[in-house]
């Protein structure tokens, strides 16, 4: 597969404008309009066009008209399936906005600000036993899992009646919730939970072992009822009385985390708190555990007033001040065959400036990011199609492509 470097983007359009009586004509040819010009015995004038940035990328809408986005999700076909953070998930069939939803909580849920239904997760095996998991604060505030499965006969509407809670994990504060799932490459559920406050972590949730918060989570829900704990999950063989949930710690509110559909790579977009805001990376194949960090450190930085000698913290690999951002929503790393200049990149945003980043990684192993492109709207969510192609869900209800340079994309509105 071919990997675009920055100077991939370079544009050498080069045009030739010649003048003859006071008319100007202008040749796209290139170069060699340039020389028949010249040889010709006109003045001309060479335009060399660079493009502005090298990896510009365009928003195009897809489907608008819902209400706020939270999470977009494919099952391996050519359908998309938006997350409402009201309680409905939306069926996009590649040619229109179902008006029926996949699924209907928004009796089971408590809403909004940071609440709500927050993510969607199909079963790797989707397919064969129509399996799908959502994540949701419920209306006493419990982060929650749950399992539906679909109708045999009708593959957009899930069985409201299949409903198996999986987990739930109490969170009292309306802020920090997390809630992303997804599958990883080893066929585990991953859960993000957010430290369950906003004062800094004031209950030092994160650093604690004991306790769900401030954690991604590794479930096997293939097994066990309603799942089993992996035997490769790093605090399995704690003595002490450990979550053995618990995949990672320290983190504040890992929004949005994502695999690398090619690598199985985990990015982790933890949003900070008066400062910094930061990219964690995990490498496939990592036996789990890692520290991020909070409350002790924000990014790179040891807080004010802690003692960080007592951790061996992993530190993000991106992070950025408050002076460009407030709030990072992670992305994915683009694997799709559409935009070959994107490929490898990881694309994430900030949710106050609409600033989409991509990333590359360079070979000595550190990580740079640039401006990719903007958004005009609030920025909540990043999704892959079935075959890797980006999108961006955003506050006013839209769905958007990624795109470099393909042609206007026909559009839909709900109803
Ligand atoms: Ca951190």
């Amino acid at each position: 597969m071919h990997v675009a470097g920055p100077e991939a983007a370079v544009c050498e359009l080069v045009v030739a404008i010649y003048c003859i009586k006071r008319k100007c004509y202008l040749i796209r040819k290139g170069r060699m309009a340039h020389k028949i010009a010249r040889s010709l015995g006109f003045v001309t004038l060479v335009v060399v066009m660079v493009a502005a940035h090298a990896d510009e990328i365009k928003l195009r809408p897809l489907v608008s008209g819902l209400s706020g986005i939270t999470s977009i999700a494919n099952a391996g076909d050519e359908r998309l399936f938006i997350v409402e953070q009201t309680g409905l998930v939306r069926v996009f069939d590649g040619e229109r906005l179902l008006d029926e939803p996949l699924l209907d909580v928004r009796s089971q849920i408590s809403c909004c600000a940071e609440r709500g239904l927050l993510s969607l997760a199909f079963h790797p095996r989707f397919k064969e036993n129509g399996l799908l998991f959502v994540c949701y604060t419920d209306t006493i505030g419990r982060v929650t899992v749950e399992r539906y499965q679909i109708f045999p006969d009708d593959p957009n509407r899930a069985n409201e009646s299949s409903a198996t809670p999986i987990m739930q994990i109490l969170h009292l504060q309306s802020g920090h919730n997390a809630g992303q799932l997804a599958f990883g490459p080893d066929g585990y559920l991953y859960v993000s939970i957010g430290d369950g406050n906003g004062n800094g972590d004031a209950e030092n949730n994160a650093q604690d072992l004991t306790r769900y918060l401030g954690k991604i989570l590794r479930i096997d829900v293939d097994h066990g009822d309603p799942y089993s704990i992996p035997d490769t999950n790093p605090f399995l063989g704690r003595t002490e009385d450990v979550i053995r949930e618990i995949w990672a710690y320290g983190l504040r509110n890992p929004w949005r985390f994502s695999f690398d559909r090619k690598t199985g790579d985990l990015f982790i977009a933890d949003v900070g708190d008066s400062s910094v805001e930061e990219i964690d990376f995990q490498p496939a194949g990592s036996a789990g555990g890692q520290n991020y960090g909070w409350n002790l450190m924000e990014g790179p930085e040891c807080r004010a007033g802690k003692d960080c000698s007592s951790i061996d913290p992993t530190l993000p690999v991106l992070f950025y001040y408050h002076d460009e951002g407030c709030a990072v929503i992670g992305g994915y790393r683009y694997r799709g065959t559409l935009q070959p200049s994107l490929y490898g990149m990881y694309f994430y945003a900030d949710y106050c400036t609409g600033r989409i980043l991509s990333a590359t990684q360079s070979p000595d192993g550190t990580w740079h990011s640039q401006l990719a492109g903007k958004a005009d709207a609030r920025i909540r969510t990043f999704g892959e199609d079935a075959a890797g192609e980006l999108l961006v869900g955003t506050e006013d209800g839209t769905v958007w492509r990624i795109s470099t340079n393909e042609p206007r994309v026909r559009s839909f509105r709900a109803r």
